[in-house]
């Protein structure tokens, strides 16, 4: 009995020192394992008499409960210890600001994208996108462009012959779209009024200067309803220029225009002051063409599938690179496509400060564009 004691004290004591689980574990074999110190003395009980089997059994029993009860309390309070000191060397101080050091920007165009779909989006308008490569009659005829109309032209627009196994026919060609407005007929084709969308995206037309490029970026506009009014235009985009360019008062003007998909058709001029080394938006005496705008004209809507008898609509066209040269005062188009990192590096955006209406628009804060 002295023995089973000193020997039941010996392995508590082993086991409050064990400092790892496999340490702990190795305790554990060795006295309960099948050669342990335990199993070897529960063993020698057949040599006993009944008595004493009972007596020393009973005790070896109430022994081994004992020291399995203090492995697994050690067995827990190892496992915290190995948790915690887990936990301590995986953790990461979320409150580390950015590292300064961030090569990445976001190019111009991909800011003021995202700025007038901040603004479009806030009023409910839909963004729609679409292919690149349109066919002619969602590109042309549906917007009441038919054939031999001059927009049409090698000139202007890149055809694709889209079968290689046959001479190239201009009737049946692809086109890489001119505006965007072939979302505005698919959209209509699927869907009845009410219809508000925006259609943003790459654009290709054959010329090239400083203020124009083979691509280009576009939004494109449309609100479809009953009773339609070019108040509703005049509204909708004077409550976006002042949004965009971050003014409470904006001059403006509607100057009578031409373009085959609408009728009345405008331009939107908006009040500037022009110095020989500064534009100034919002004050002054000169004016700046920012857009392309009307009412939808009937064939359009006819050609969408929309009675125009029921339903009136307008839409507007603006070039998404020539706000940002305007906002941001890029001289030349042509750079914005060249991709060089020093001129992304003065007129890109850091990721971070991306744009809505309630974090403040551009939301530059004065820091890194
Ligand atoms: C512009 C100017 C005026 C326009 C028209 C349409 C459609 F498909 F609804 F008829 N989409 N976009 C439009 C109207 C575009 O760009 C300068």
């Amino acid at each position: 009995m002295e023995n089973l004691e000193s020997l039941k004290r010996t392995i508590l004591d082993e086991i409050k020192t064990a400092d790892s689980l496999k340490n702990l574990d190795d305790i554990r074999v060795a006295n309960m394992g099948k050669k342990g110190r335990l199993t070897e003395m529960m063993k020698t009980l057949s040599s006993l008499s009944l008595e004493e089997k009972i007596a020393l059994g009973k005790q070896l029993n109430l022994v081994k409960s004992e020291v399995e009860n203090a492995i697994l309390a050690q067995k827990n309070i190892l496992e915290e210890k190995e948790l915690n000191a887990k936990l301590a060397a995986e953790k990461i101080d979320i409150t580390l600001p950015v590292r300064p050091e961030t090569q990445g920007r976001i190019h111009p165009v991909s800011k003021i994208y995202e700025e007038v779909v901040a603004i479009f989006g806030q009023m409910g308008f839909d963004v729609v996108n679409g292919p690149d490569i349109e066919d002619q009659f969602h590109n042309f005829n549906a917007l009441n462009m038919p054939a031999n109309h001059p927009a049409r032209q090698m000139q202007d627009t890149f055809y694709i012959n889209n079968d290689p196994s046959k001479p190239f026919d201009m009737d049946q060609a692809f086109v890489m779209r001119t505006h965007t407005s072939g979302m505005q007929i698919r959209t209509m084709e699927k869907q009845q009024p009410p219809i508000r969308i925006i259609a943003p995206g790459r654009t290709y037309r054959s010329d090239y200067d400083a203020t124009h490029t083979p691509m280009f970026h576009q939004v494109e506009g449309l609100v479809i309803d009953k009773n339609i009014t070019m108040a509703h235009l005049k509204g909708c985009l004077y409550d976006f220029m002042k949004a965009f360019f971050e003014l409470d008062e904006l001059p403006v003007r509607y100057r009578p225009s031409y373009f085959p998909f609408t009728e009345p058709s405008a331009e939107m001029d908006i009040g500037c002051l022009k110095t020989k080394t500064e534009l100034k938006i919002g004050a002054g005496t000169d004016w700046l063409e920012v857009l392309g705008c009307g009412m939808v004209h009937p064939n359009v809507l006819r050609a969408g599938g929309i009675n125009p008898d029921e339903y009136q609509g307008f839409a507007f066209g603006l070039g998404i690179d020539r706000l940002a040269m305007l906002k941001y005062g890029i001289p030349d188009l042509r750079t914005f496509f060249e991709s060089d990192v020093r001129w992304l590096k003065h007129y890109g955006f850091t990721p971070l400060d991306f744009s809505s209406l309630t974090g403040g628009l551009s939301n530059n804060g004065g820091l890194t564009r």
